[in-house]
């Protein structure tokens, strides 16, 4: 129990095993996806959303959670092509400090992006609820998505951005009006990496099927800093505020698995 982990320092990603045994077992995530050694396997069912495009009228509960924020997803948004099929829960997102250099907890040969959004699900064919299915190797599908900086305003993400304000510091939440979630996503949805893995904090559990798209999605340089600069870690009224920051695992031993690309 208890949920006192961090990123970095006493109760940091090295010490992550002592408390929850999992994050040291050997198929854990994110990892550094190198190019030359996935393998190409066209019989990949391309993934489809379906629901995000208008997902329903109740509105989203944002919430600063200390690690991260994160964004609840109504069951109306399922995902396809995988092999079975899988309920939306929430999306939250991973980034850095500073500028445009690291932030995700994927890489690709080695090469870090400034943030990276994940869209967690859960196989609703074969367990009733998230916290059940996280127990799961068959338990969960996350979408993994490289943001990185480009010319400009990515209008989509400002729905989120443009309400970091009012939940500066961890446990304050917020709603957020419907807005179309597939614009979060890449346009191409077809070429995507695909491996076993884990959730990428702690429990760590080994429940997750990751697809991680190829194709980044361009966020203004001034949404990168905007998310780098306005939550905290720490609670409102804390005496060392804290910005959240470096909200990412390092890459884990791929241990023999093998990852598959869904394009030559
Ligand atoms: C974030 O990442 C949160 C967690 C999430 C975890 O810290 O979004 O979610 C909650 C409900 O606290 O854990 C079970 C779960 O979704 C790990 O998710 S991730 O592997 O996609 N990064
Ligand atoms: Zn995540």
């Amino acid at each position: 129990g208890g949920s006192h982990w961090t990123y970095e320092g006493s109760h940091g990603q090295e010490h992550w095993p002592d408390t929850y045994p999992d994050c040291g077992w050997k198929a854990q995530s994110p990892i550094d996806i190198e190019t030359g050694a996935v393998q190409y396997d066209p019989s990949l069912p391309p993934v489809e959303t379906s629901g995000y495009r208008n997902p329903g009228s109740d509105d989203f509960t944002l919430i600063n959670n200390g690690h991260t924020v994160q964004m609840s997803l109504p069951p109306s948004m399922r995902l396809h092509g995988l092999p079975k099929m899988f309920t939306a829960v929430q999306l939250h997102l991973h980034w850095g400090r500073k500028g445009n250099h690291e932030g995700s907890e994927h890489k690709v040969d080695g090469r870090p992006f400034p943030a990276e959004l994940h869209v967690v699900h859960y196989n609703s064919e074969k367990y009733s609820n998230v916290s059940l299915a996280m127990h799961h190797p068959d338990g969960l599908a996350v979408l993994g998505v490289f943001l990185e900086a480009g010319d400009a305003e990515n209008s989509a993400y400002d729905h989120i951005l443009d309400l970091l304000d009012k939940i500066q510091y961890a446990e304050q939440k917020t709603t957020v009006a419907p807005f179309n979630v597939r614009d979060l996503l890449p346009v191409h949805l077809g070429h995507f990496f695909r491996y076993n893995g884990s959730l990428t904090t702690p429990p760590c559990f080994q429940s997750v099927l990751w697809t991680v798209f190829h194709q980044p999605v361009q966020l203004s340089a001034a949404q990168l800093e905007k998310l780098q600069k306005s939550v905290y870690s720490t609670a409102e009224g804390e005496a060392h505020p804290e910005l959240l920051v470096d909200n990412f695992r390092a890459p884990q031993s791929l241990n023999g698995r093998v990852v598959l690309a869904s394009f030559p």
